[in-house]
């Protein structure tokens, strides 16, 4: 396995850390936050069917996080990359008295109005959703570990959703109770703090301009998965104008 060095050293021809960073965040222009699903939701338009099946598709994504990331971890004979990355799954599984985020997720999906066991028996899942988030783990799992890192800086945007979240869903959907958004208000920091580790990696790892076109791929696949889960649940569920 090649070490990563200490700090980015392009190689001839690639882009540098700051360039090779803003053609990562240009790739935003694709993220879930603009697809007409999640424009609904945000603008206060989703019915709470609509909210439900929502957050019962996305528990699958949430469960599947820690399985991905232990996957990462299985893959990475980095011990100091595996300190940090462990973290991950602390943060969903949660750890001593923190229940995790899992467990937020469940709240969340009974401040909507789920029942426990309808949101863990994964009844509303839809195929969509289970083919797009099994396609993510099962990269994890095959691909090369630096490949996954990259694959998670989908969440070079995620910190704008969560706050966007927090902003709007309380004025538009006032019956859902606040505590059900501790998982956004978690999310806010820990993703800002999971970019921090994912995006110094991927600038050290992906150093020819190869390497860098297939870190854009690879973000692209990722922000297919993302955006294939609200295609499948706008189809089920339908985008209230
Ligand atoms: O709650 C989310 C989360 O824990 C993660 C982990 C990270 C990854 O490793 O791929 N991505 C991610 C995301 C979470 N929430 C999504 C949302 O819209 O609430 C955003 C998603 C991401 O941007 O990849």
């Amino acid at each position: 396995m090649s070490a990563l060095p200490s700090t980015p050293q392009p190689r001839p021809g690639a882009w540098g850390p700051e360039e090779f960073e803003a053609r990562l965040r240009e790739r935003g222009a694709a993220y879930h936050i603009h697809h007409p699903f999640n424009v609904m939701l945000n603008s206060g338009r989703a019915s709470p069917e609509q909210i439900r099946g929502w957050v019962a598709n996305r528990y699958y994504y949430q469960i599947s996080i820690p399985i991905k990331d232990a996957a990462v971890l299985s893959n990475c004979p980095d011990r100091e990359v595996r300190r940090q990355w462990i973290q991950r799954i602390l943060d969903h599984d949660g750890h001593g008295d923190d229940p995790g985020g899992i467990e937020a997720w469940i709240r969340l999906g009974l401040a909507t109005g789920l029942r426990r066991d309808e949101i863990e028996d994964l009844r509303h899942v839809l195929p969509g959703t289970r083919f797009a988030v099994d396609a993510y783990v099962n990269f994890c799992r095959q691909r090369p570990w630096q490949e996954s890192v990259c694959a998670s800086l989908t969440e070079l945007f995620a910190p704008a959703i969560h706050k966007q979240r927090l902003a709007n869903w309380p004025e538009h959907y006032p019956w859902i109770d606040s505590d059900g958004l501790q998982y956004f208000r978690n999310r806010t920091t820990q993703a800002r703090r999971d970019v921090e580790q994912g995006l110094d990696i991927t600038l050290r790892y992906f150093d020819t301009p190869e390497l860098q076109q297939r870190a854009l791929q690879i973000l692209q696949f990722k922000l297919d998965v993302l955006w294939q889960m609200n295609d499948a649940m706008a189809l089920k569920y339908g985008v209230t104008p």
